[in-house]
Parts: structure tokens; C-alpha cells; sequence
């Protein structure tokens, strides 16, 4: 059954195309910086908003209702959800998806249940994937909705709801590795705290550390070769939580020396709830050796909440894919839309207006961020405001040879010279003409 009938492949147009139903900028086969848009984007489907979302909010219920909900039992409308998932991934030209495990079949009534139902529904998405040729990015636990989270998951004060948690991610990492999922994301749900009056954070974040070691060992036993992520975000579900943005992430694997078997996978809605831009987390990963992979969607402005808005802004898309490509592209990583249609965009069309949106936003980030690159206008500005330690005293200082001493004695002979501006201004006009002037 088709759920998509009026709606064709989408295909390339071009910017001069009125089609609202084509690509204006992404070009699957065009070549960009040495390797197709589509291999340089990866783009993936994000399973929850995609399939499961319903427009309910905290003010009101379900907008969305979708021709494939419209079956009896809940492990049908899981089948119908995979079909219609890949209808939607292939017309749309969509090479990924990533999913928790809990969006693609319905827990039972017992842990030995659930992972049978999960069992049946891999086995039609294998099915799909070979149908389609679709790969799975990631996948993940979704350690939170249930009640029994309300602690936490690996960071709860009740030690069998960590048990249970690590019962379910060991399941959700053999149905990731029978998908031949290239990654494997832990976003901390519930791992987090309300307050401080209640919580040891000492033991919770140990904890912490413990269940991921547990992961990695995992992993190791079972030949599992993706690569794990963690997704940072500073706050929401719990006023605080504990994997807060880059920094605070790569403070904490350095802690419990996990750092050689994580990279982050960067949320943009999640940076800026963080106080950071989206480029600033990406830029951090990429000086750290860490990024892996991106949830792209935008926040807004206004809002203080995660609004996983499909990503528009071609300007933080151009930022975005500028730190990506300095980084030497994505390997196992791509851009997964962490993003869902508003409320008021109920219908099934609204979901193609909004990823073929989201994709050419990011398919026009990458040419500009390309040409930013070839052309060398940033890299050359940056290298030659840094110049002072390529040669001399600066050149001496980066390679060790000076101290505080040896630096006093320079300082009283020489002083300093004069600084030079840092143009600001003028750069973010060049960007500016490369945004809009870039074919
Ligand atoms: C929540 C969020 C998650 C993770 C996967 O804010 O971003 O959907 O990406 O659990
Ligand atoms: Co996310």
C-alpha cells in the first residue's frame, strides 16, 4: 500500500524551478569538494517525528493523523509505519534513517515481549532496506518515556531501573548491529537532575561511566564496529543535564577514559539551547578529534525550549558544513533531521515541503561552505592574523623553547608591536556576498 500516492520521486529542478515539490539545491550526483552532495550530506530520517509524532503539545492533542495509524493493533500500525517510512526515504531520495528502539515497535508487558515485537519489525525494515538499498545512520535506546525513568535511566537513584536500562541497550545494539547501523547514540534522556537537595551527582555521573564502559565492552564481544556518539544538550527534559554541551561531554569521557571510543553527535537546537552557536559545538568537536554526527534542525530565536524545527537558515547551514568539511567531511557521521513539522502542518505533504526544505538549506551550506574553502578567504585571513608564530618569539613559544624568563627579557627589550584589526565586519560581508552570490 502506498501512503504517498499523489506525491512522485522528488527530484533535482534547480534554483529557477517553482516546483514546490523539487529540489533546488540538492543535487544527489553534483560533485562538491571532491564527492557527491549526497555522500558529503548523508542525510537520514529521523524515525520519531517522521513516523510517530501527532502534533500533541502541552496544550492541546493529536493534530496529525496519519493513514498508516489507521489500524487495529499496535504492531500493525508498527508495519505500516515501516512501509511508510521507506516510501517517504525513497521518494524523497533520503539514503538513511536513524530510530530509538521504542519508535519502531511497542513495548509489551514484559521486557522478554518487547524484544520480540522488536524482533518482528527488524525484520520487515531488513527487509525494506534490501528492497531500497536505505541504510540505518543510527540507533538508539529511548531510556525516558516510560514511567520507570522518572530517576533517570544509568543515572537513576534505583539500581534495577539501571539494570533495566543496560537490558535494553544491549537489545537496541544488536538489532543497530543487525541494521548495519554505522553509528550507535546515547542521548541522555533523563540523565540529569532537578535538584541538588536529592542527588548524589558523584554516584549518578560514575554511574554514568560505568554503563557506557559497559557499552564499549559490549560492543567489543559482539564484533559491533559503529561508532558511538554522545548527543549533548544542556537542558529539558531535566533542568540540568548532565552532558551540557562539547566541553562538558569531553571533560567527562576524558574523566573516565572513554574518550578513544566516543565522539558527539551535534544537535543544533541543542547548542543554542546551551548559550553556543551551532559552528561553536561543531568547531569544539573538531579541534577535540570528536565530531561525529549531526542532528540538524534550527530553534527559534524567541523560544527557550527544543522547537526541532527543520533547518532553514542557510546562514548557520553554511557555518555548519564549513566546520564539517574543515574536519575532512562526514565518515560514519551525516546529517540526520532531528526536526518535525509544526502542529499546523498536519498533512502528509507537509512533511516532504519541510525535509526537501531542510535538505536544500543544507545542500546550498555545502557549495557556499565549499567555495569559502577554495577559495581560501577565511583560512588566508585567519593565517595570517596568527602569523606572529610562524617565525621569531612566537615560532619559539609554540615550539617550547621559552619561558616566563627567556619571555620577560624579550618583553623588556622589544615591548610589543603594534596590533592589527580584526575585521570583523568585513568578513561577515564577504560571507554574506558568498551566501547569496554562490552558483
Ligand atoms: C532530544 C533528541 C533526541 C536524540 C535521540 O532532544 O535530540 O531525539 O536525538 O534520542
Ligand atoms: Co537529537
Amino acid at each position: 500500500m502506498a501512503y504517498f500516492e499523489t506525491i512522485g520521486k522528488i527530484e533535482y529542478e534547480g534554483p529557477e524551478s517553482k516546483n514546490p515539490l523539487a529540489f533546488k539545491y540538492y543535487n544527489p550526483e553534483e560533485v562538491v569538494m571532491g564527492k557527491t552532495m549526497k555522500d558529503q550530506c548523508r542525510f537520514a530520517m529521523s524515525y520519531w517525528h517522521t513516523l510517530t509524532a501527532m502534533g500533541n503539545d502541552p496544550f492541546g492533542s493529536a493534530t496529525m493523523f496519519r493513514p498508516w495509524d489507521n489500524v487495529e493493533s499496535a504492531m500493525d500500525k508498527a508495519k505500516e509505519r515501516v512501509h511508510a517510512a521507506f516510501e517517504l526515504m525513497e521518494k524523497l531520495q533520503i539514503p538513511f534513517f536513524c530510530f530509538h528502539d521504542r519508535d519502531v515497535a511497542p513495548e509489551g508487558e514484559s521486557l522478554e515481549e518487547t524484544n520480540k515485537r522488536l524482533d518482528e519489525i527488524v525484520a520487515v525494515i531488513k527487509e525494506e532496506m534490501k528492497r531500497t538499498g536505505i541504510k540505518c545512520l543510527w540507533g538508539t535506546t529511548n531510556a525516558f518515556s516510560n514511567p520507570r525513568f522518572v530517576h533517570g535511566a544509568g543515572t537513576s537513584c534505583n539500581a534495577t531501573v539501571f539494570a533495566y536500562a543496560a537490558a535494553q541497550i544491549k537489545k537496541a545494539m544488536d538489532i543497530t548491529m543487525e541494521l548495519g547501523g554505522e553509528n550507535y547514540v546515547f542521548w541522555g534522556g533523563r540523565e540529569g537532575y532537578e535538584t541538588l537537595l536529592n542527588t548524589d551527582t558523584g554516584l549518578e555521573l560514575d554511574n554514568l561511566a560505568r554503563l557506557l564502559q559497559m557499552a564499549v565492552d559490549y560492543a567489543k564481544e559482539i564484533g559491533f564496529e559503529g561508532q558511538f556518539l554522545i548527543e549533548p544538550k544542556p537542558k529539558e527534559p531535566t533542568k540540568h543535564q548532565y552532558d551540557f554541551d562539547t566541553a562538558t561531554v569531553l571533560a567527562f569521557l576524558r574523566k573516565y577514559n572513554l574518550d578513544k571510543h566516543f565522539k558527539l553527535n551535534i544537535e543544533a537546537n541543542h547548542a543554542t539551547l546551551a548559550g553556543h552557536t551551532f559552528q561553536h559545538e561543531l568547531n569544539q568537536c573538531r579541534i577535540n578529534g570528536a565530531l561525529g554526527s549531526v542532528d540538524a534542525n534550527q530553534g527559534d530565536m524567541l523560544l527557550g525550549w527544543d522547537t526541532d524545527q527543520f533547518p532553514t537558515n542557510v546562514y548557520d547551514t553554511t557555518l555548519a558544513m564549513y566546520e564539517v568539511l574543515l574536519d575532512g567531511g562526514f565518515t560514519k557521521g551525516g546529517l540526520n533531521f532531528d526536526s518535525k513539522v509544526r502542529r499546523a502542518s498536519f498533512e502528509e505533504s507537509d512533511l516532504f515541503y519541510s525535509y526537501i526544505a531542510g535538505m536544500d538549506a543544507f545542500a546550498r551550506g555545502l557549495k557556499v561552505a565549499a567555495k569559502l574553502i577554495e577559495d581560501r578567504v577565511l583560512i588566508d585571513f585567519v593565517n595570517e592574523r596568527y602569523s606572529s608564530y610562524q617565525e621569531g618569539i612566537g615560532k619559539e613559544i609554540i615550539e617550547g623553547k621559552v619561558g616566563f624568563k627567556e619571555l620577560e627579557a624579550y618583553a623588556l627589550e622589544y615591548g610589543h608591536t603594534k596590533n592589527t584589526s580584526g575585521r570583523q565586519e568585513l568578513l561577515e560581508s564577504i560571507l554574506n556576498q558568498y551566501i547569496i552570490e554562490t552558483k
